[in-house]
């Protein structure tokens, strides 16, 4: 608890995957309440700014460097407030500008292990209220027994087996960041000479043709990784669509992500390489994926032109291991009015954690 030397006795801290993710989940009070003070703290947990988090918890990859703080909710309509934080690996940074779908799939069995919510039969639904949009989320965890059940028949591309499902369900989430769904007003706008969407359904993300960018899209992560020159012209457009999609000036910030587009390969909607934004996922992120198939919804971007099957507004999100399967809810005029997704989420750890000093 606040008031106990963290360096010496630690702080209580579960680790846990969620969807394709892994992070250090917290409660809000074992945290400081100074802002600066608590990244301070965070860095020194993670390891970071290293490129390998040797002396920390980090996994050397800004997917497993990330963070979940919990609170009770400051919202009628919400159980838990869930800030997410990203640590950067390998410069000393701290953001919250941007939210994760991924590691919120593991915030409602964390609410649950921690009290912060009761079990309610035998499936829980938890509503989030996702602090860094404002946005609220809908979890459906599994808790036979009166408590969190990981072990299921559910599986998810990118990890291996099978576990409980966590599906999630959210609302209007159009323009969470950037005021409107397309921030510029237009479904294709063009940045050194490359068309491109700019878009955010949950997360901003600027959607453009892997083969605009000379590359096919079916490429591994680690050849686009090593591909310096295509890397750099990304970080040309993704400076200038910043400012474009309401953002400011992003040089130091998580987001827009950068995602190239083609046909689907493996029987989905479409195929995706996202760059998040200077290190390649290894999947999709959640709201990165909602945004796409957005995209591939409107007639007249990149995307829709390339567009395969989606019954039933369902589309498959195909990215480097897998596919991630989104579902979209229109009104009748075509305006989107949800969004969902299913992932897992397993505990890993639960502890307590001693930050460098
Ligand atoms: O878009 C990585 C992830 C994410 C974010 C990133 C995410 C989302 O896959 O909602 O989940 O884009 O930095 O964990």
């Amino acid at each position: 608890a606040v008031g106990s030397d963290p360096l010496h006795d630690g702080i209580p801290c579960l680790w846990m995957r969620g969807g394709t993710s892994k992070g250090a989940y917290f409660v809000s009070t074992d945290l400081p309440a100074d802002e600066a003070e608590r990244n301070d703290l965070l860095l020194r947990i993670m390891g970071s700014p290293d490129q390998r988090q040797i002396d920390g918890i980090g996994g050397a990859d800004p997917l497993t460097s990330k963070v979940a703080i919990l609170s009770l909710s400051s919202r009628e309509d919400a159980d838990v407030d869930y800030l997410f934080l990203q640590v950067f690996v390998d410069q000393a940074l701290v953001s919250d500008v941007q939210g994760c779908g991924n590691i919120l799939a593991g915030v409602g069995p964390a609410a649950i292990e921690r009290g912060l919510v009761c079990v309610a039969g035998e499936e829980t639904t938890v509503r989030i209220h996702m602090i860094n949009t404002g946005e609220v989320a809908n979890a459906r965890v599994q808790t036979p027994n009166g408590r969190v059940s990981y072990a299921g028949q559910a599986s998810i591309d990118g990890v291996p087996g099978h576990h409980a499902a966590v599906p999630l369900m959210f609302g209007n989430i159009a323009g969470s960041m950037c005021g409107a769904l397309l921030p510029t007003g237009n479904m294709v706008d063009v940045i050194d000479g490359i068309e491109a969407t700019l878009i955010d359904n949950g997360m901003p993300i600027v959607v453009m043709r892997a083969s605009d960018l000379g590359i096919d899209g079916s490429e591994s992560r680690e050849v686009l990784e090593a591909n310096a020159s295509m890397k750099a012209r990304l970080e040309a457009i993704r400076l200038k669509a910043g400012p474009m999609m309401n953002l400011g000036d992003v040089t130091r910030k998580s987001v827009p992500k950068m995602t190239l587009v083609s046909p689907a390969t493996a029987g989905g909607t479409i195929s995706t390489r996202s760059f998040i934004p200077h290190r390649c996922h290894a999947t999709i992120g959640v709201f990165a994926a909602v945004s796409v198939a957005t995209a591939c919804a409107l007639e007249g971007t990149p995307a829709s032109e390339m567009v395969g099957s989606h019954p039933d507004g369902r589309f498959m999100i195909e990215h480097p291991t897998g596919a991630v399967e989104v579902l979209i809810e229109r009104d009748e005029t075509g305006v989107t009015i949800g969004a969902g997704t299913l992932r897992t989420a397993r505990k890993l750890f639960d502890g307590r954690v001693f930050a460098r000093g």
